[in-house]
């Protein structure tokens, strides 16, 4: 582990980061100082030669119990809308350029599920607890909930959820395409993760970002600028030299050693 107070940032496979929420007696409750701390953790990361995909994750009993209700209760209009209040919360998506996979168990509601919402790849325990409770609080979903689920789960589902506020199993999360798999245990959970992680490491890492860069794209772009940008970097990727370590390794039939470049 790192000098953090909410987070732990640990090593756990080879070309493995594993970031842990760790804020116990506020069941991970995602106040500014552990957003802070998770982007500067995020930043090295991105930038570390020997890593090669990162799995953020919570405890088995919350990973983010939402964004700070005690930090939020006396906020003012102005006071968010000129500190730019949860838009630091976005560096997830901007800063890190590597894989990163969400490992969630337990509660995951509101600022927790938005988080979760935001990885590349959520795996999850049957059990976990997810949810936009906004609504209850007198406020709605702030860090792309409601963009993000309805681009997940279609817009009909997404609306029950946010206007009514109940929560959605981890069960439900994988039948409906939010999470990539569920898992009975959050051992079980752990180990996908990693192993998943750990998968992805070991391919090139030229590949796999420009293979992530294109796969977010299908989030934004009409299909057929998202099928011109697909063709655009996979072009761009014959000027790689993992492009042609990977198929003289499969020429030869030898396992590919990558320069990642
Ligand atoms: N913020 C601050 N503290 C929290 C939060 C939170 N979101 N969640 C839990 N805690 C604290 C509790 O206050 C309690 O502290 P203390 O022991 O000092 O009283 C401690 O964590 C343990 O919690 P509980 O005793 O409540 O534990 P239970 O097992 O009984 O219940 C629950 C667990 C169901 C998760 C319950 O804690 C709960 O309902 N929490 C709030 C969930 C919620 O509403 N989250 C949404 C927050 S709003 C939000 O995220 C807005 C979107 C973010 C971006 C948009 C900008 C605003």
């Amino acid at each position: 582990g790192t000098s953090y107070e909410f987070i732990q940032v640990s090593r756990p496979r080879p070309g493995v980061a594993q970031v842990t929420l760790h804020r116990p007696k506020a069941l991970n409750a995602l106040c500014t100082p552990l957003i802070t701390e998770l982007n500067a953790a995020l930043a090295v990361l991105n930038s570390a030669a020997d890593v090669g995909a990162v799995v953020l994750t919570g405890s088995e009993r919350a990973f983010a119990a939402g964004a700070d209700i005690k930090e939020m209760a006396p906020l003012s209009f102005s006071a968010a809308y000129t500190s730019a209040f949860i838009e630091s919360w976005s560096a997830l998506t901007t800063t890190l350029k590597k894989p990163l996979i969400a490992a969630v168990s337990g509660h995951a509601l509101g600022g927790g599920c938005e988080l979760a919402l935001m990885a590349d790849i959520l795996y999850c325990t049957f059990g976990a607890n997810f949810g936009q409770p906004e609504i209850k609080l007198g406020t709605i979903p702030g860090a792309g909930g409601s963009q993000r689920l309805a681009r997940a789960v279609g817009k009909s589902r997404a609306m029950e959820l946010v206007l009514t506020g109940r929560p959605f199993s981890g069960d439900e999360a994988a039948r409906w395409g939010v999470a990539a798999r569920a898992f009975p245990t959050h051992a079980e959970l752990m180990d996908a993760a990693l192993d998943t992680a750990e998968t992805i490491a070991g391919y090139s890492r030229v590949a796999v970002m420009a293979a992530k860069e294109v796969v977010n794209k299908s989030q934004d772009l009409p299909l057929r600028d998202g099928v011109e940008y697909e063709r655009r970097v996979f072009h761009s990727l014959f000027g790689s030299r993992d492009q042609k370590i990977g198929m003289a390794a499969f020429v030869d039939k030898k396992k590919p050693e990558w320069s990642h470049e």
